[in-house]
């Protein structure tokens, strides 16, 4: 079941001939999919006249219809998206009508302008399994009966956590579903914290060891937290040991010795400036204001 968006853009000629040669060498399967809004079917869409593996069915129909696959006998339901947005909600209003033992939706959307459904309307349709796609991020809607098998491979830097797809198996019994992690690598938001003793050289030691405790094969968007020494200034481009951070981003806060420094300057600018912001909170504008002022003024003097 592909529901929908198996290319976040339209299709090229070349690239369904790719995928139907993959598709069509699977032996003992059949395979049923849809355009969603992404690779929803324009004008001049090659959907509209490709012609496909004997196991691969489009459903090509912009209102619901169904498709049966008679030697499972099995009744797939969806429709194919002729336009970027679409906010009937067509999935609640499907009355069924095949004469098979199973019954599939395969529907893509969910969110206000594409297909909006309500997970109660649509299981009383007297689906066997809803098989969902739009949404990147796997997600269960009903254990075992509705669930969003999320993109194969994460598509963005945002698109964290595991990403794969659904194996399901239906039969008297009911349907079980369960999720099978199939993405080659993950996006990994890190969190790394800095200690006031760490110079540079030590944190891209330290980058480079939780990199490899979460796999190297991973790409990595890494924000520094706590607090450093004011005096150190890390060199953000040379963090990269492996190759695979895509961003890296500095929130520490610089330890300054706040107590010490207005001890020695009680009767200067830095002792009053720093008296005037004397209760900020760490994570406030107001202390960045602090460090900041204080950094130029300690600069100042140096120079
Ligand atoms: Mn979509």
């Amino acid at each position: 079941m592909i529901a929908g968006d198996l290319f976040h853009r339209q299709p090229l000629l070349r690239e369904l001939k790719e995928v139907d040669y993959l598709l069509g060498s699977l032996s003992r399967t059949q395979v049923v999919l849809a355009a969603g809004n992404h690779d929803y079917i324009k004008k001049n869409s090659y959907y509209r006249t490709f012609v496909w593996s004997s196991n691969v069915h489009m459903i090509l129909s912009s209102e619901i219809s169904c498709i049966e696959l008679e030697e499972l006998d099995t009744a797939v339901y969806g429709l194919s998206y002729y336009e970027k947005e679409k906010s009937e909600p067509l999935y609640e209003k499907i009355r069924l009508r095949d004469n098979c033992r199973y019954r599939i939706l395969l529907a893509h959307g969910g969110d206000e302008k594409h297909l909006p459904f309500r997970k109660g309307a649509v299981e009383s349709a007297g689906f066997d399994y809803v098989a969902l796609g739009h949404i990147h991020k796997p997600q269960e809607l009903i254990q075992n009966r509705m669930v969003y098998a999320g993109a194969l491979e994460p598509i963005d830097k945002n698109d964290t956590g595991r990403h794969g797809l659904v194996k399901g198996s239906l039969n008297e019994s009911g349907c079980k579903a369960e999720f099978v992690p199939a993405a080659s690598r993950e996006y990994i938001h890190m969190e790394i914290e800095v200690s006031e003793n760490m110079a540079g050289y030590a944190l891209r030691t330290l980058i480079e060891q939780e990199i490899q405790k979460c796999g190297v094969q991973n790409l990595y968007r890494i924000t520094l937290k706590g607090f450093k020494d004011p005096e150190v200034q890390f060199d953000l481009y040379h963090m990269d040991t492996f190759g695979n951070i895509v961003g890296i981003v500095d929130d520490t806060i610089p330890a300054f010795d706040f107590l010490r420094l207005l001890a020695a300057n009680r009767d200067n600018l830095m002792g009053k400036y720093i008296e005037r912001f004397g209760d900020a909170e760490p994570d406030s504008v107001e202390y960045q204001a602090l460090c900041e002022g204080v950094r130029a003024l300690l600069e100042t003097k140096r120079g």
